[in-house]
């Protein structure tokens, strides 16, 4: 058989997203997650405009030989845009493989290799009383493991940090959003990190004091820190037992993280932002990170992120795969599947997807006492609804740029 349609679907349900969609000439469709985060068209052009034609045709079922032609043969390898476009045609095709086999995708992976897999869901709060709030609310939930951020005496408003919406629902969206059709311009917030290094530890240790030492705590530093700054900040954390403290300091200089092993046992996470196996070369052979952040959507597909738990594993490095509601819900089933057949698997983040998105894109896992599941029907197991899709029209959005005191920018 052959693949014989490629199309782009963009739609916006409370967010952006970008699907590629494969059809086969004896009609079996496969989804593909191709949404990155404020540069979403960007993909959608490199798919339309660079890949789809040079596939149409060729044989559906060689996974890893288109894998390798669309790495190898445009010359520019790499980047995010480049290998987000890579992952949707790969997650699509490895659909297509699964719904033609009729079975759930990681049944092709090798298998289940557990019942389920740990999640932490983003607890945050402007003060540690409703942080307190939002992880009792995750707690009856069913969660085992939350990532825990909160507000900083003195700066306004931090990335990531909400408290629960009226009605006590902890959903959030990170990026802003234009109306239709109209232009905007990031928002701009003030960071300050020796007031965030002063207060932090001592969010974990209320937290730890009201739940106790069993829940797992993981903390996002959103690349914020200098290699000292993160050495200190995660030395500080360690009486507080943290699960991992993620994106340390910025992922491009590996071996920064050398100096932060050097003064602390803190478990470490980094990798949403990378795209393929040589941005861990150094992390991981020198075992300087415990947990590999990358998900599918942006490293490059089922078999992009499947080659970087493969050294990972060599090297007893566990996944912790990325989750947030840019990673589309096609994007996290795959991440689902793969997570539920490697053997090196730690955690997986779950931000769920609201409502309104879930009326374009119809799941099919599910979540219960903390832990995910892929579910069981073929293939990945989402379906797109495309006159839902159609309904929703992209509308410009981005993340906020963060900037320091004196107004230079700053890392994050
Ligand atoms: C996380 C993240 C996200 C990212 C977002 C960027 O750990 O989930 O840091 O909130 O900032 O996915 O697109
Ligand atoms: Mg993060």
């Amino acid at each position: 058989m052959a693949i014989e349609s490629v199309d782009v679907v963009v739609t916006s349900p409370g967010r952006n997203f970008v699907t590629a969609v494969v059809t086969t000439s004896d009609g079996v469709v496969g989804l593909g997650d191709a949404t990155l985060n404020g540069r979403e068209l960007a993909v959608a052009s490199y798919l339309r405009d660079h890949v789809a034609p040079t596939l149409l045709g060729r044989d559906e079922s060689q996974i890893e030989w288109i894998w390798q032609y669309l790495y190898r043969s445009p010359y520019w390898r790499r980047g995010p845009v480049t290998m987000s476009a890579i992952a949707a045609i790969d997650m699509a095709l490895w659909d297509i493989a699964a719904k033609k086999a009729g079975v759930p995708l990681y049944q092709l992976l090798g298998g289940a290799s557990r019942s389920g897999l740990l999640s932490y869901a983003h607890a945050s709060g402007t003060t540690v009383e409703t942080l307190h709030e939002a992880i009792h609310g995750y707690l009856e939930q069913g969660f085992r493991a939350v990532r825990i951020q909160a507000g900083v005496p003195g700066l306004d408003q931090i990335y990531g940090v909400h408290d629960a919406a009226p009605g006590g629902t902890y959903e959030y969206e990170p990026a802003g959003r234009a109306a239709v059709g109209e232009a905007m311009r990031p928002t701009e917030e003030t960071w300050d990190t020796a007031a965030y290094l002063r207060h932090l530890p001592s969010v974990f240790a209320a937290v730890r004091e009201e739940f106790g030492g069993v829940l797992r705590l993981l903390h996002d530093g959103h690349h914020r820190m200098s290699p000292i700054e993160a050495a200190r900040l995660a030395r500080d954390l360690e009486p507080y037992d943290p699960f991992w403290l993620e994106d340390c300091t910025p992922g491009e200089d590996q071996s920064v993280l050398r100096l932060v092993r050097q003064h602390s046992t803190t478990p470490l996470a980094i990798g949403e932002v990378f795209n393929s196996v040589y941005d861990y070369q150094t992390l991981i052979t020198e075992r300087l990170i415990d947990y590999v952040r990358s998900s599918a959507t942006h490293a490059g597909g089922i078999t992009g992120l499947r080659q970087i738990m493969t050294f990972a594993g060599i090297y007893g490095i566990r996944s912790g795969f990325h989750g947030p509601t840019d990673v589309s819900p096609v994007g996290m089933a795959a991440n689902l599947h793969l997570g539920l057949a490697i053997h090196n698997f730690g955690i997986q983040e779950y931000m769920p997807h609201s409502a309104l998105t879930k009326t374009v894109f119809r799941t099919g896992y599910r979540f219960a006492d903390g832990l995910l599941h892929p579910g069981d029907a073929p293939g990945l197991g989402v379906e797109l609804d495309r006159e839902e899709a159609a309904k929703h029209e992209y509308r410009p959005a981005y993340l906020p740029v963060n900037r320091l005191r004196d107004g230079s920018v700053h890392d994050w």
